[in-house]
């Protein structure tokens, strides 16, 4: 539990709950909003991975911006510390407390509170579940421009303060896109109404964007608006086998070429990834045939006319497999068999958490020289560790985990920094797509110039100039913390 936290100390200036701080809560929120039940508490305190825990003593449980508002002008007026948690999906360590912040979860506030059908824009509360609003969407005709394996789980505001990529990137771009506008409270309890529903507005600096990404550092997300696309109705997934990267490298650039605008996902995992997932999560199957493949590739397509994408993906499938870039595939017949296909990507990160240990890096890198990556470290670590790589292939962001019985300091440090040092040398970013949280915050500066973190450093002390929120993530430690 926590390595990284033994390496900090708890910042001295915030003050410690007591029982008037209590009171007042309650004042607030209501005693059954005010939780200290220690199996709840326990809950809270650990990540999704059990690889952190916190010990806070306190959850809060708001069901309006304005209790939002009232907490964080106490918390912020006492030095108390916080935590905005949504679903605890996060696999960064930084959605749970590191000492003993007061953990402060939304999940309450999960109206949808519009939805226009003519221009796709829903506007919602912070702590609905991302699978809701998918469900909700699609009674509407629309989707959700953002899917990931996460979402029965996480909330759209945990979504936005990660910025998270997901599945579906590749053809809808990212939050910074989609995200509209936002209602923010920030740490002095003054609430941010940036809940615009425009496609186009220029009026001075875009500050929603400062909250997208930014891990609950800068402020608690309150309210989403966010562009949703037409639920079309011709759904397509592949799933391949590729004898070596550069075959699916190449499947890549023709898949842009030859799929184009229906193209909707290109995901991609390696013959151990997919091992893992067969012999640690039940009903899952490979649907070719054993072989020796060294890649397996899913490819999805989303258009308006079946016979039109049909066509399309097929007459793909054949150029593919006469220019040698694929060497087997199957075509999903159904919704059933699509559903199993994308279960054996989704399946990976649950797989990884059966299988033991799990030392998780999440790297965007220029895709030719990605593998790279996982084979070096494959010979760094030989016997100790299984190394396994997947990923959203068409984003050029590589998911290297290295599986192991037990965590262990000695296989940490032939990782780290290695891993680090080789995707900063690729001009890459250590992380794509996760954050930083807690395990990566004094990393920052392999993917970040000094004087941009400082600039970064300014804006958090002007937001948040006690530090009160999320302390001890995000930025280095010598940056974020109050002094
Ligand atoms: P949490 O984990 O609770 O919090 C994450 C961060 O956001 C924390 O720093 C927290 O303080 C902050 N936060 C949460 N809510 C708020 C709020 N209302 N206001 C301000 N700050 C807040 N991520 C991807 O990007 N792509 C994927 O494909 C993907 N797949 C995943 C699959 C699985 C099985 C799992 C377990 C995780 C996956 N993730 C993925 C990571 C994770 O699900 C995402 O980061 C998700 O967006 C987190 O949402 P959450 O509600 O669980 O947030
Ligand atoms: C995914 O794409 C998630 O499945 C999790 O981002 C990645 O397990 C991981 O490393
Ligand atoms: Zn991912």
């Amino acid at each position: 539990f926590g390595s990284d936290a033994t390496k900090i100390q708890r910042n001295p200036l915030f003050s410690t709950l007591n029982s008037e701080d209590i009171s007042y809560f309650k004042g607030v929120l209501g005693e059954k909003n005010v939780i200290q039940d220690e199996e709840r508490l326990l809950t809270a305190n650990t990540d999704w991975m059990h690889k952190y825990r916190g010990s806070s003593k306190l959850l809060l449980q708001p069901r309006s911006t304005e209790e939002v508002s009232q907490i964080l002008k106490y918390c912020n007026s006492r030095s108390l510390a916080v935590v905005p948690q949504g679903g605890n999906t996060g696999l960064v360590g930084g959605s749970v407390p590191v000492f003993d912040e007061v953990v402060i979860n939304v999940s309450l506030m999960n109206n949808i509170i519009s939805f226009d059908k003519v221009s796709g824009i829903l506007v919602c509360e912070a702590g609905c579940i991302l699978e809701n609003l998918i469900t909700f969407l699609d009674t509407q005709g629309y989707i959700m421009p953002l899917d990931l394996g996460a979402k029965g789980s996480s909330q759209i505001g945990g979504n936005v303060s990660t910025n998270a990529g997901g599945l579906r990137l590749v053809r809808y771009g990212s939050l910074h896109g989609n995200v509209l506008g936002l209602e923010v409270v920030l740490a002095n309890g003054d609430v941010l109404d940036m809940l615009g529903t425009l496609r186009k507005d220029n009026t001075g600096y875009d500050l929603k964007h400062l909250f997208i990404g930014s891990e609950g550092s800068l402020g608690i997300v309150t309210k989403v608006s966010i562009l949703t696309p037409p639920k079309l109705s011709a759904v397509n997934v592949a799933f391949l086998a590729c004898k070596d990267y550069f075959s699916c490298q190449k499947l890549l650039v023709e898949a842009k070429w030859k799929l184009g605008e229906i193209l909707s996902a290109f995901e991609f995992l390696d013959n151990l990834a997919m091992d893992l997932v067969l012999n640690h999560l039940e009903g899952v199957r490979n649907p070719l045939p054993p072989s020796l493949h060294s890649f397996y590739v899913l490819i999805e397509t989303t258009g308006s006319d079946e016979a039109y994408s049909k066509e399309k993906l097929e007459a793909f499938l054949l150029h593919a497999m006469g220019a040698g870039l694929i060497t087997d595939g199957a075509l999903a017949q159904d919704i059933n068999q699509a559903s199993s296909f994308w279960l054996i990507r989704e399946g990976l990160p649950e797989a990884l958490m059966k299988a033991g240990a799990v030392y998780k890096y999440d790297l965007s890198l220029p895709i030719e020289n990605m593998y790279n990556l996982v084979e070096e470290m494959r010979i760094r670590l030989g016997e100790s560790a299984t190394v396994v790589a997947y990923g959203h292939l068409g984003d050029g962001n590589l998911h290297l985990n290295i599986s192991t019985p037990q965590y262990e300091d000695k296989i940490l440090a032939q990782i780290e920094p290695y891993v680090y040092e080789w995707t900063s040398k690729h001009r890459g970013s250590i992380s794509a797509e996760h954050g930083l949280g807690l395990m990566k915050a004094n990393e920052i500066f392999y993917s970040k110039p000094t004087n941009v973190v400082h600039l970064m450093g300014s804006i958090k002390k002007a937001l948040d100039p006690k530090g009160i929120l999320n302390p001890y993530k995000v930025l280095p430690h010598s940056l974020s913390s109050s002094s």
